[in-house]
């Protein structure tokens, strides 16, 4: 028999995400002092932070419904319909899992996922979340900071990139057995921008494990960014001098860029990128220039021409 957690005993009859944000309302209601600490420290499972500084929320930012962020996704590794990851991710086999770190580091290592984690805090933050083909949503990630991982591993001083690289497995991943990408998908940062604090390593979303559909059991998130740089179902994260290879970009180099910072100003060769339609929302919001995070991000492209470097 499962056992399951007493979190969810309810399932059946409420969605997560009304768990979830019912939580969220009981922690405000009780509000006060200690809520609020929690939702400094951040480190505990059922707080939020404030809308605002440091996550970028507008007051009209609503979490998106769990269905929508767990049932219309983007991973071609099973299928390039966005209903095709949730119908063909449930056997994923996600555990046990080992990620690679490697390249211009003075410790390198191979982790068990769960080593890979521990030394950090885990946290839980509301993000923006982007895609280059102009919809959004609003996502409560569970996961990381990017910046612990490579902290820990010492980058040597020539590394200036970091590469992420997705499982390779065509008998678990039935998207890989056509050439819709060059396989492994693979995504890349610069250094600083990966050690911004906002990069994160996801593992969950409303506060419970990552569905496999959204990148299990580890995936990459830059809020500032186009979704496409995150790099799901990570299995190595590389150090290297030179900027990597990107799986977007070799498809269309002049459609996706290897900065891929969300800017308005900048259209897609096929599509305008001025505004972008919010799953379930009707009409079309503005998009904000790096996702509405410019505050935290900009000063890191000072002196780039964002029109070549897109
Ligand atoms: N391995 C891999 N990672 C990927 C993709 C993919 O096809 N394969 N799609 C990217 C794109 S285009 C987007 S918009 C986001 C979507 O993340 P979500 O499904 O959790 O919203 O994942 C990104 N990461
Ligand atoms: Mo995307």
């Amino acid at each position: 028999m499962s056992s399951r957690p007493k979190d969810d005993v309810r399932s059946s009859e409420i969605t997560p995400e009304a768990h979830y944000l019912d939580r969220r309302r009981f922690l405000a209601a009780a509000g006060g002092f200690g809520a609020a600490l929690l939702a400094v420290r951040g480190a505990t499972a059922d707080t939020l932070p404030a809308p605002g500084k440091p996550y970028g929320l507008q007051p009209d930012d609503k979490p998106t419904p769990w269905d929508d962020v767990t049932g219309y996704n983007n991973f071609y590794e099973f299928g390039t319909d966005k209903a095709d990851p949730k119908a063909n991710a449930q056997a994923f086999r996600t555990r046990p899992w080992t990620v690679k770190v490697d390249g211009l580091v003075a410790k390198p290592a191979d982790y068990a996922l769960e080593d890979f984690l521990k030394p950090s805090a885990v946290e839980d933050r509301i993000y923006r979340h982007r895609c280059v083909e102009a919809w959004s949503m609003v996502v409560p990630w569970r996961g990381i900071p990017l910046a612990d991982v490579l902290k820990r591993a010492q980058p040597s001083p020539k590394a200036k990139y970091v590469e992420f690289t997705t499982l390779l497995d065509p008998k678990q991943m039935p998207g890989q057995r056509s050439r819709t990408i060059d396989w492994p998908y693979t995504e890349g940062l610069r250094l600083d921008e990966a050690m911004h604090p906002l990069a994160f390593l996801a593992t969950g979303v409303y506060g419970r494990t990552l569905p496999n559909q959204n990148g299990a059991p580890l995936r990459l998130v830059v809020p500032w960014k186009y979704g496409f740089k995150g790099c799901k179902s990570i299995v190595r994260i590389r150090l290297t001098e030179t900027q990597p290879k990107t799986a977007w970009n070799q498809i269309a180099s002049n459609e996706y860029g290897f900065y891929a910072n969300v800017n308005p100003g900048v259209d897609h060769p096929r599509w305008s990128q001025a505004s972008e339609r919010r799953i379930g929302e009707f009409l079309k919001r503005k998009t904000l220039m790096f996702n509405g995070y410019a505050d935290q991000v900009a000063s890191l492209y000072q002196g780039m021409d964002l029109a070549k470097n897109y």
